[in-house]
């Protein structure tokens, strides 16, 4: 088949958190500053499991773990104390904190006229694009305001497919969360993961950073 006419039907649909950049870092610490209320010591073994997944479920997590209950209101003030504390620290973000290989691979797929969106879990995410300037670059953006069922419900994915006027089976999924591959996959697309392969198991392939990837990469991957 033509390359030509093989992009024109690629898109790609990436993740922001750890793929895009390392918030995670920040929401680890508004948790753990949270938790340490309740004098429980969130780790990072824990935080793993609290990556693509929604603001409510989190916390509904870390009181499983720390064996703690809230009631409804303290639930809801929780939850707006730990994004007021996320706030602050996406606040002083800037181009800097791209990870490494993106603003490339971005530049990359915008030769070739691939589309590209995001699809991420945060309700905070088209803040943290305009931060780190790259609102301007995504041809969509769905994010947790768009949602109602959080990855790895596949829901998140097939409407960034939708956006951008795609079949989900021409799209490829970036993702760094068990959940988001799991959500990728349930939509019918082929997800690459950004990470550690003995972790993102379901990924069809594992890579550490954008910087590894190639167009004929995505083309190989798509003709699978
Ligand atoms: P917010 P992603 C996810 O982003 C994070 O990985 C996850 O840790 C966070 O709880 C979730 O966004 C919601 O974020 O509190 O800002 O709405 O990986 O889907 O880009
Ligand atoms: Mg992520």
């Amino acid at each position: 088949m033509e390359l030509g006419i093989l992009y024109k039907m690629l898109a790609c649909l990436f993740d922001l958190d750890g793929v895009i950049v390392d918030t995670a870092k920040y929401h680890f610490l508004a948790w753990k500053r949270l938790a340490s209320a309740w004098n429980f010591d969130l780790t990072e073994e824990q935080n793993e499991h609290l990556k693509g997944v929604s603001r409510t479920e989190s916390l509904e997590i870390i009181l499983k773990l720390a064996h703690h209950t809230l009631s409804k209101e303290a639930f809801e003030e929780a939850l707006q104390i730990k994004n007021e504390w996320f706030l602050d620290f996406v606040n002083e973000m800037n181009e800097n904190e791209i990870l490494e290989g993106v603003t490339d691979f971005l530049h990359l797929l915008k030769q070739n006229k691939i589309v590209f969106s995001l699809a991420s879990s945060s309700k905070n995410a088209k803040n943290i694009l305009q931060k780190i300037g790259l609102f301007e670059q995504f041809d969509a953006i769905v994010d947790g305001n768009d949602i109602i069922n959080s990855k790895p419900d596949p829901e998140i994915f097939e409407k960034a497919a939708k956006k951008l006027n795609t079949d989900t089976k021409k799209c490829i999924v970036f993702e760094d969360a068990v959940a988001g591959v799991e959500a990728g996959k349930r939509a019918g697309m082929k997800v690459i993961g950004i990470g550690d392969k003995e972790v993102l198991k379901e990924a069809d392939i594992v890579v550490k950073n954008l910087k590894e990837l190639t167009i004929k990469d995505l083309e190989n991957l798509l003709s699978k």
